[in-house]
């Protein structure tokens, strides 16, 4: 097997750099926060892979259904050369894209990019056996940057609902960049979580199992490990709340005790009391209108919006 190519451009000390800063500015503003980024450790990333197989967790399977039935279309549609794929973590959805794209005989080179060296390693190894004539180039990066790679007539995929974790604003940032580091022509494939009865979505984010409550309990498992902090998880309940206004679920740990935690590497002292809680992530659910004007106001133009069967996820292709 050949040795991967990746490129770095945001290193192991980026993310500690970063981590620090968020860790600092969130524990100590009111209320407190932290960034989902952080959910994502080995322990994390396999927990959200369990999240997917929940019954009660719609949108991967949702996403593979529309995904599965529009891929050759989107083939057709684009003509893409290079498939750029943000936040690919393992690549499984995009197999369905490479196999279409393959198919229809214009695509050259895949570019995944993803935050996660390791993941990003072992994805693209899989991927180069599967595909031989594919020209395969890992970028190690935070997405959000919107920076891009080189390549020809590309097609920018980001699937999952990932973009709903992002706030308005910082939506707002995220297209624009993406619009600037692309040309007019090239394509963007979104999925988006759609707004739905507000039971079904905090079934999605408190499931009966506890999984995701042990998900959202384990990102300060992660400041224990990185930065020393003394947080016992089990003192945090698990809240997955629906915001009417802002159309997002909001998953949230709330103290059960009033409790005083101590961040060593940051030499940061942070107090809860009782029912005091922290925002740990926003995952914003969409309507067409909505997500068509934040796309239009970054310079793209929304074509095609496609459906699962019960109308839950929608997957978008715009031109930018
Ligand atoms: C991977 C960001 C799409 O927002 O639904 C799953 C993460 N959080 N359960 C989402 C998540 C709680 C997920 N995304």
């Amino acid at each position: 097997m050949r040795i991967p190519e990746l490129t770095v451009r945001f290193t192991e000390a980026d993310a500690d750099r970063e981590l620090r800063a968020e860790v600092r500015e969130g524990l100590t503003d009111h209320p407190k926060w932290l960034s989902p980024k952080w959910f994502y450790d080995a322990v994390g990333s396999e927990l959200f892979e369990r999240i997917t197989e929940l019954d009660e967790y719609y949108q991967t399977r949702a996403e593979h259904q529309v995904l599965r039935r529009t891929a050759l279309t989107i083939a057709e549609l684009t003509n893409a050369a290079t498939l750029v794929e943000l936040g690919s973590g393992s690549s499984e959805k995009t197999r369905l894209l490479l196999d279409a794209l393959s198919k229809h005989g214009t695509l050259r080179r895949f570019v995944p990019l993803d935050v996660s060296e390791s993941a990003l390693r072992s994805a693209v190894a899989a991927i180069e056996v599967d595909y031989p004539e594919l020209e395969v180039s890992g970028i190690v990066d935070d997405f959000t940057t919107g920076r891009l790679d080189h390549g020809e007539n590309r097609l920018v995929a980001f699937l999952g609902g990932t973009i709903g974790n992002l706030l308005p604003e910082e939506r707002a940032g995220f297209f624009a960049s993406l619009h600037a580091a692309m040309r007019p022509g090239e394509w963007l494939l979104l999925g988006t979580d759609l707004v739905k009865e507000p039971s079904r979505v905090i079934r999605a984010y408190d499931d009966a199992q506890g999984v995701t409550a042990e998900f959202n309990r384990n990102v300060l498992e992660v400041l224990n490990k990185r930065l020393g902090a003394d947080f016992d998880a089990d003192d945090f309940e698990h809240v997955a709340r629906w915001n009417t206004d802002q159309e997002w679920i909001e998953m949230r740990l709330r103290a059960r005790r009033p409790m005083h935690v101590r961040v060593r590497e940051l030499a940061l002292d942070v107090d809860f009391a009782e029912g005091e809680e922290i925002r740990t992530e926003i995952s914003a659910k969409f309507r067409r209108s909505r997500i068509a004007d934040e796309l239009a106001v970054a310079g793209f133009d929304l074509g095609s919006w496609w459906l699962d069967d019960a109308s839950e996820f929608a997957l978008s292709l715009s031109i930018a």
